[in-house]
């Protein structure tokens, strides 16, 4: 289902509200550069996503909310079958829906009967947050937590303070009773129709609760504050993309307007706020696990696809693998799983270039060129080009040349993988024009 397409829900405020900030966010440097978090966030490269709840029960993708929990009863549910596959993808990060829009929440919280304390799973004792942390931890993987804003089944929702309370307090349960959080999704979606309830959400409120409880979080939504929405769910970031942002444009989660879906696509070169794109997409046609769909998985080479077009352009790929109502990842999903990092080890496993002879000038303010000399003629099909983007994104043109020209684009940031017809060659340059004093990249090559 696609947020876009419905009605949004006014955030009071956001737009005026004053961001805690971290000291290391590079306030006061000439370009915006990562905090140590939103590196981390970006060297995971890959983060698995897990939507997961009654609707894996209903067979739908939104909840109106009025499910019993008693269809809530996975009855093989194993979290490490979930972080074990997420290592095989080469993941090194979970994201789990803990409340979906139909207010259903996984673990046992205080603020509403509506969860799986209720549910007939393990008794109404079970927590599947509490088992998907012991997971990650058990594999060394990161967790992070989607509770939706929007939801349909509690009461309050819509009689804002109230909900905004309760939200708070939900928020508070997930980020204290579970060791560190490494990343908090805050969702855009919101359907209500025209006569449905508003909620005025208190954005300001919720991002410095986050900011004081896991002060090494990074929080997702359109507005960010830390990373922002890619602004599709096909698993296509923008090109160019920078990761630096005017946060003057996107100040709320699920904003819609001219210009929103752009600036989410492309950031800005002149950004003054680091804000790294994430690309969320599913490797089936729904976030939610359906039967129907188990032979429209995505083959391993549609994958490395997705790969290049998010961790590719600069971005990080989440990518939604959903538990069945057994409570474990479909076999058809593992094996592609694993096929893809297999292809993915196989294309970028050995780097042609890592002992090659490089010769870096600067050749104007704005425009440099980095030789790479290999030790013989080899054989190339492929590029990574990557910035050391703790000193900020600069590169907005460039092309890589051999006695032809193998590929050219726009922005770099993180990496830029390029594939092109093979050649054998024993040199390379590449050219850039940048947006500030160039900074020397790394050009990886293979075959
Ligand atoms: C959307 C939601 O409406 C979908 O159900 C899903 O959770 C996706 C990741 O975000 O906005």
């Amino acid at each position: 289902m696609k947020r876009r397409s419905f009605l949004h829900v006014m955030a009071a405020s956001a737009a005026a509200c004053s961001l805690p900030r971290r000291a290391s966010s590079g306030a006061g440097s000439p370009r915006s550069r990562p905090s140590p978090s939103q590196l981390a966030w970006q060297r995971d490269e890959l983060a698995l996503f897990l939507h997961f709840g009654v609707n894996t029960f209903t067979d739908r993708e939104w909840g109106d909310g009025t499910e019993s929990p008693s269809i809530f009863n996975p009855t093989a549910l194993d979290a490490r079958q979930w972080t074990r596959t997420a290592k095989v993808a080469g993941a090194r990060a979970v994201v789990l829906t803990a409340k979906h829009h139909d207010g259903f929440c996984l673990w046992p919280t205080r603020t509403t009967g509506h969860s799986v304390a209720n549910s007939p799973w393990r008794g109404g004792h079970g927590d599947v947050v509490g088992e998907l942390v012991d997971a990650c931890h058990a594999d060394g993987l990161r967790v992070g937590l989607y509770l939706s804003p929007w939801d349909r089944n509690n009461p309050t929702y819509g009689d804002s303070p109230r909900y905004n309370d309760l939200y708070c307090d939900q928020l508070t349960e997930l980020l204290t009773r579970y060791g560190t959080i490494a990343e908090v999704w805050f969702d855009g979606a919101n359907g209500e129709g025209p006569n449905g309830k508003k909620q005025v959400y208190d954005w300001p409120r919720v991002w410095g609760l986050v900011r004081r409880l896991q002060p090494e979080a990074v929080m997702f939504s359109d507005a960010g504050p830390d990373v922002r929405w890619c602004g599709n769910e096909r698993g296509a970031a923008g090109d160019p993309n920078w990761s630096t942002v005017n946060p003057a444009i996107v100040t709320y989660p699920g904003a819609d307007g001219p210009g929103i879906i752009d600036a989410l696509q492309h950031g800005d070169p002149m950004g003054t706020v680091w804000r790294p794109a994430e690309v969320d997409v599913s490797i089936r046609p729904g976030w939610f696990y359906h039967p129907a769909e188990d032979a429209r998985v995505r083959p391993a080479d549609n994958l490395v696809n997705l790969y290049s077009t998010s961790v590719g352009r600069n971005g990080k790929l989440l990518l939604n693998v959903p538990p069945t109502r057994d409570g474990v990842i479909h076999s058809t999903d593992v094996a592609r799983l694993t096929e893809f990092r297999e292809r993915l080890t196989t294309l970028f496993g050995h780097d042609v270039a890592s002992r090659a002879k490089t010769s870096w000038q600067v050749t104007g303010a704005r425009s440099a060129t980095l030789d790479i000399e290999l030790s013989a003629a080899t054989r190339i099909s492929a590029a990574r080009l990557e910035e050391d983007i703790t000193r900020g994104q600069r590169v907005a043109a460039y092309r890589l040349e051999a006695d032809q020209p193998l590929s050219r684009g726009t922005t770099i940031g993180y990496t830029k993988i390029d594939r092109f017809p093979p050649v054998t060659t024993r040199r390379v340059r590449l050219v850039i024009d940048t947006v500030d004093a160039p900074e020397r990249p790394v050009v990886k090559l293979y075959s």
